[in-house]
């Protein structure tokens, strides 16, 4: 962390303003050699602001703003400029080549974010918050990732953490009077608490799926035979002319996927190949991407074309059903404009629709919303992603065994060698204990900028 970094935090394009970030031991030097004002930016107070121009090399490159924060009392930790300047491509290109030329380098990806964990101003938790803020796709997503950002799943996890420690000096301190046969801990005890602190690892973990949903919607796969409708329902809920249709069997080979909003949950629906056996390369690999699709969605429609018989689907329905029983999967009969529906008698859980004439489809935007809201219907403390999931999957792993030779047959030695075992996954989830290799993962999927 000896260089001092520079980088455009805003998105590139013409705006009002554009943001440069300047960090390091050397900010303020740097920045001082090419901005003209009033004060010196080394001179002025931290989370003040200054207004001058930045110039080199005798010409003005632009008129700006400086924020200034003194270290530890930035982002990064570190001191710290951010110039507001003209937005457009030229003038924080120029301002950033000016930078560089007085020796800053170009930040990598989440270099700063980094900084700041490497400071101690965030743990992994936060870190991981901040790049869920920048890319939520739902106002849910991004309530819960601000709440774990000011620190709400470390602290929850650094108290069980804290509790197995305790637990795990008490057995060892009894281990160590094991010859004066003296008893320190009430073994019910420690067995509840063990339970509880699997049970939070446990219910922590299987908020994975409804995590998933919230940060990258809800996936609907439109499925069926060619021809039942697939593309025309998928053009009717999007309220625009997305996909092809046509009346030739077969017209959908790739998928195609759209977000749509209900509620506050992003719909990703994705319009597939009909399903078929076929001769032709290029529809055989759409329709295994579509089965793919199949076993991947959170909902599958089964599309069915009512006029050619109600129950012509009902063989690829149930089979969808068994293959994929993560899935859920809803029966939609299509085209009732074709039939006299007056006196037909519909069947329950089955959704009646003309996807060509948009008959049923506001009933089957609610079945979906239903859906979707079920998925997520567990309270989402937090956000947790994948990484989190593994390790708290193994936290929980080594707290059952440590559970289970509690019950059997309390001996210290055992029990400590599980709880230790899941006391490191935890310290792992909030980067009590980091590897380069998990911080560089972590950090790869940061912007330039942040
Ligand atoms: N009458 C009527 N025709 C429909 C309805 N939905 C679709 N169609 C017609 O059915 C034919 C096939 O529609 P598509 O939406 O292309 O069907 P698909 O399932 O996407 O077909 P593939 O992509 O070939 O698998 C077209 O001629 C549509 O106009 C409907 O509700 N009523
Ligand atoms: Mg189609």
């Amino acid at each position: 962390m000896e260089d001092t970094i520079v980088a455009l935090v805003t998105p590139p394009g013409i705006s009002g303003i554009a943001m440069v970030r300047l960090s390091g031991k050397e900010a303020f030097p740097i920045a001082d050699s090419c901005f003209s004002s009033n004060k010196k930016i080394s001179e002025a107070k931290s989370h003040s602001i200054l207004v001058g121009n930045i110039v080199y090399k005798n010409t003005i490159i632009d008129n700006l703003a400086a924020l200034i924060f003194k270290n530890p009392h930035s982002y990064t930790g570190e001191d710290t400029v951010e110039f507001t300047c003209h937005g457009g491509y030229i003038a924080s290109e120029e301002l950033i080549r000016v930078l560089k030329e007085l020796g800053a380098r170009l930040a990598e990806p989440g270099e700063f974010t980094k900084r700041s964990f490497l400071n101690g101003k965030m743990d992994l938790t936060q870190v991981e918050a901040v790049a869920d803020i920048i890319h939520s796709i739902s106002v849910p997503a991004c309530q819960i990732s601000a709440r774990q950002l000011a620190g709400g799943l470390s602290e929850k996890i650094n108290e069980f953490r804290k509790r197995l420690i305790d637990i795990l000096s008490l057995l060892e301190l009894e281990l160590d009077f094991a010859d004066e046969e003296l008893e320190f801990i009430d073994k019910a005890n420690i067995l509840h608490l063990i339970s509880e602190s699997a049970e939070f690892c446990n219910n922590l973990a299987s908020s994975f799926r409804s995590a998933q949903i919230l940060r990258n919607g809800f996936y609907v796969a439109i499925s069926g035979y060619p021809n039942s409708g697939k593309s025309t329902l998928f053009n009717t809920l999007l309220k625009k002319k997305r996909s092809i249709v046509s009346d030739i069997p077969g017209t959908t080979r790739d998928y195609i996927e759209d977000t749509l909003y209900i509620g506050q949950i992003p719909i990703k629906l994705i319009d597939t190949a009909g399903l078929r056996s076929s001769e032709d390369c290029i529809e055989i690999e759409g329709i295994k991407m579509a089965e793919h699709i199949l076993e991947q969605a959170d909902l599958n429609l089964i599309i069915n074309d009512i006029s050619i018989d109600e129950n012509h689907s009902a063989k690829l329905y149930s089979e969808v059903k068994s293959k994929f029983p993560s899935s859920q999967a809803i029966l939609v009969q299509n085209k009732i404009d074709k039939l006299d529906f007056s006196n037909f008698l519909k069947k329950e859980a089955v959704s009646y629709i003309s996807a060509k004439q948009g008959l049923g489809v506001k009933d089957l935007l609610s079945l979906i919303e239903k859906e979707a809201c079920s998925s997520v219907s567990q309270s989402n403390e937090f956000l947790i992603n994948e990484r989190q999931r593994d390790l708290l999957e193994r936290a929980s792993k080594h707290l059952a065994l440590a559970m289970e030779s509690a019950k059997s047959d309390f001996q210290n030695e055992i029990v400590s060698i599980d709880i230790r075992a899941a006391i490191k996954p935890l310290g792992e989830l909030s980067g009590e204990n980091w590897s380069e290799e998990v911080l560089n993962n972590i950090f790869s999927k940061f912007c330039i900028g942040k």
